[in-house]
């Protein structure tokens, strides 16, 4: 098996509008220690990391005087970096994932591909301006950034629902379950890397 020793980044990024530091484990236990300074948004990542099994802990500075929007976005193109540098060369891994996850009313699909090509669906109606101080337009951002960063197909379908906070908290953890399975070590592959290109 070429199977990574560790697969753990910690990644930091620093400009005038937001001060970053995460620490991410693909191989974790659900364990977090979350503080972005937006309480639904510490619930999301807190929630991500707990039902993909992922270590995650994530400290921001960021310019909430302004908006959320700032903060948002880098958490997203900082979670997307440290996926990508966790992952490695991604050989040995099922590189395909996907979930449906059910919360009361609602049904939201993830499906991800490992491709190493960004790519992002994105299909949630959302009907509120904001859950807690969370813009609900920051959703599609997030999901954005964190496709982008990590070079990953990413595709989020709304089924049904009607309640926004069910709806962002069934993409997160729908997300979180499509990447565990993706993720995933496969003993037929022998170690090598899922493709016919025999690179991702
Ligand atoms: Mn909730």
């Amino acid at each position: 098996m070429a199977e990574k020793a560790a697969r753990i980044a910690k990644c930091t990024r620093t400009t005038n509008e937001t001060d970053i530091t995460l620490e991410f484990n693909i191989d974790g236990k659900g364990q977090s220690k979350i503080d972005t300074g937006i309480g639904f948004f510490d619930h999301m990542l807190t929630s991500f990391a707990k039902h993909g099994f992922f270590d995650l802990n994530v400290t921001v500075k960021g310019d909430l005087y302004v908006d959320c929007h700032h903060t948002i976005e880098d958490v997203g193109i900082v979670l997307g970096k440290a996926i990508k540098e966790a992952l490695g060369d991604k050989k040995a891994i099922k590189r395909f994932g996907n979930f449906f996850l059910p919360m009361d009313e609602t049904l939201v699909m993830c499906a991800i591909d490992l491709s190493g090509r960004p790519y992002l669906v994105y299909d949630l109606n959302l009907r509120t301006e904001r859950v807690g101080y969370f813009d609900t337009q920051m959703v599609k951002e997030f999901f954005y950034a964190v496709s982008y960063a990590a070079e990953m197909n990413l595709n989020i379908k709304q089924f049904s629902g009607e309640n926004d906070h069910h709806i962002i908290e069934a993409a997160f953890k729908a997300f979180a379950k499509a990447l565990d399975e993706a993720t995933t070590y496969d003993r037929r592959l022998n170690g090598k890397v899922l493709s016919t290109k025999g690179t991702l």
